[in-house]
């Protein structure tokens, strides 16, 4: 502990931090301890910086008090894969550790990653370490740092995309934590005994005030959702390459109901930039953010509210001061979806590369319904690679002719060919919620693709089977699906109720606004049936839902986060 600084008005995350020499807390004597299923609470904390939560289930939370037993603990694993590009053999060690220890599924999270949830204390070891020997890896995943890049997904829409991967690559390894920490404690490298030697040189002994999120798009597609990340780069292409990228900074979605001072915010466009100078503009926001967010209070703490506290204009200019030159102005450029294009597409480079829908981004075995094994069996003929994407979805990347032809037998054989799905469904997003997540208030996962089936009778009555609406749902308010820039956001209130949000833009460019509060799903019914139907008689050619809504005013349109409300 530091005299010189005021710890009693700082939030208590901010002591862990200083205190945990390096983010190794009392982890190794956590880890040992057999008495308990949980880590001590400080290293808790520390252990989202290795990419690890730890969690209950919550279905059974209530039923083993009762019994006066601790609760179900296990712990949820986000590995680190800046862009999403993962190997045949990486998915293959994912679907191992998936079966041998967690619950049996992958979860292809909106960043472009996987997760592993139900992990016990006993396995975390052995389960990092297995995913460390396939050269993947779970450091910064979580935590007060710069968390997974995301990236443009799919290879087949730009002849730019190998520029893109991989400085996304490189933005994420410029701004990992130096500590080595995580090398001792789960990979059993030689302690380094003595930290006063080792220093983060971006981050300092307390990290940052908050999780920090950078993605990357080359427009028209918007599938990083681009205003909704701290910091985004626009890849802006003039004659068939990138001549540099437009910066946007300061987006970001968690707000929690009853905080009207925190709110959901769309990032600003800030300036243009030269692709050699993005590493170090990406390295200078990220220490205006060290040095300027609030770390008294953590609701307070992202990178979009220091821009509204300091005001836009200070903040370009601090950054510019930190750079030591200026960026220059903004190019213009248009964002078309957020959504991912499914099917096959000809890459220029002759390969194959097929969008594929994952529901909720769950990788899973469901009846005759096959997916994980299906995946499975293409990762071990494919001759490309897997790319995850961010909307949960899975793009099999790079296959030549012949195994195309051997991955739609794959998916017909276990009945998961891609066919018949709603403009609706193909354009949802689900977070986690319940069981696992501790912040659910709702379900969203497990609830949503029902809801969806509910709401394409309604379609389909109206003839909008094929018409795409961006539909998002989460368990609570933080924004972990990004529902907050959907056409249709519902989140969560309390089991079974939820409040139903209009009007965000297709292309992901709008926050949308409240339009019932605390509906169950009768009325969530109800309420969009004759705006359906509305929108079928009415919209204009090539209306969006979401332009539609508030051009009929059923809600007023939301230009900035501040306007915002529950
Ligand atoms: Fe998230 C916290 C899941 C993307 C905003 N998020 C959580 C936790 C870890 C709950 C917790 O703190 O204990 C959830 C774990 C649930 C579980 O059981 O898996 C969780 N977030 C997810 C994932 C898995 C949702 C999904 O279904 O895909 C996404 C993982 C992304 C990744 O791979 O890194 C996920 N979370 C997001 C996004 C979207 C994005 O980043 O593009 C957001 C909104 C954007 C943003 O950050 O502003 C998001 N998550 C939050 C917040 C609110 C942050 C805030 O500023 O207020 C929390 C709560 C917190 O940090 O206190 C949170
Ligand atoms: Fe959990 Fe809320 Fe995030 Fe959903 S939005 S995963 S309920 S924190």
């Amino acid at each position: 502990m530091n005299d010189a600084i005021l710890w009693e008005e700082l939030s208590e995350v901010e002591k862990i931090k200083y205190d945990s020499n390096y983010l190794r807390g009392t982890l190794p004597e956590s880890l040992a301890d057999p008495i308990t299923g949980a880590i001590r609470a400080s290293d808790a904390q520390l252990s989202k910086f290795h990419g690890i939560y730890q969690q209950t289930n919550r279905d059974t939370d209530k039923e083993r008090k009762l019994q006066k037993l601790e609760p179900e603990y296990s712990f949820l694993i986000r590995v680190r894969i800046p862009g999403g590009v993962v190997s045949p053999q990486q998915w293959l060690q994912m679907d191992d550790l998936s079966n041998q220890y967690a619950n049996e599924t992958l979860k292809i999270t909106t960043r472009q990653t996987f997760q592993l949830h139900g992990v016990l204390k006993k396995n975390l070891k052995g389960t990092i370490q297995k995913i460390n020997d396939r050269l993947l890896d779970t450091i910064a995943a979580c935590g007060d740092v710069n968390r997974n890049v995301m990236c443009h997904a799919n290879p087949a829409e730009s002849v730019l995309y190998p520029e893109v991967i991989e400085l996304a690559q490189k933005i994420g390894s410029h701004l990992l934590p130096k500590t080595k920490a995580y090398h001792e404690i789960w990979l059993d490298k030689k302690l380094v005994a003595n930290s006063k030697d080792e220093v983060e040189p971006i981050y300092g002994k307390r990290y940052l005030p908050r999780k920090f999120k950078i993605g990357i798009i080359i427009p028209p597609q918007n599938d990083c959702d681009i205003f909704s990340q701290d910091l985004g780069f626009i890849a802006i292409v003039e004659k068939e390459k990138i001549v540099g990228y437009n910066v946007v900074a300061g987006g970001g979605l968690g707000s929690t109901f009853g905080k009207p001072e925190t709110y959901p915010r769309t990032g600003n466009v800030i300036g243009f930039c030269y692709p050699h100078q993005v590493l170090e503009v990406a390295e200078k926001v990220v220490l205006v953010q060290r040095d300027n967010g609030d770390r008294q209070n953590r609701k307070q703490a992202r990178l979009k509210y220091t821009i509204d506290r300091l005001g836009l204009e200070w903040f370009v200019a601090e950054v510019e001061k930190y750079l030591g030159y200026s960026f220059e102005k903004a190019k213009p450029f248009t964002v078309a979806r957020t959504g991912d294009n499914y099917g096959w597409k000809k890459g220029t480079d002759n390969k194959w590369h097929l969008t594929y829908f994952v529901e909720g981004g769950r990788v899973q075995n469901s009846g005759r319904q096959q997916m994980k094994s299906a995946l499975r069996e293409v990762a071990k003929i494919t001759d490309g690679h897997f790319i995850l994407t961010g909307n949960q979805n899975v793009i099999m990347a790079g296959v030549s002719a012949k195994v195309k032809a051997e991955i739609d037998s794959i998916l017909a054989k276990y009945n998961v060919s891609p066919n018949g799905i709603s403009g609706l469904r193909k354009n949802s997003i689900a977070c986690v919620a319940l069981p696992t997540c501790p912040l659910a208030f709702s379900e969203a996962e497990r609830y949503l693709p029902s809801l969806i089936s509910k709401l394409e009778n309604r379609l389909e009555k109206y003839g909008l089977t094929k018409e795409e609406i961006v539909i998002r749902m989460t368990g609570c308010p933080n924004g972990c699906g990004r529902p907050y820039l959907a056409e249709i956001g519902l989140i969560g209130k309390s089991p079974g109720y939820y409040n139903l949000y209009l009007g965000g833009s297709f292309e992901g460019t709008r926050l949308n606004s409240l339009y019932r509060e605390t509906i169950a799903e009768e009325e969530i019914l109800q309420e969009l049936d004759p705006i359906f139907k509305d929108f079928s008689e009415s919209k204009n050619e090539g209306e969006r839902l979401g332009d539609f809504v508030i051009r009929k005013k059923y809600v007023k349109e939301i230009r900035e986060g501040k306007e915002f409300r529950h």
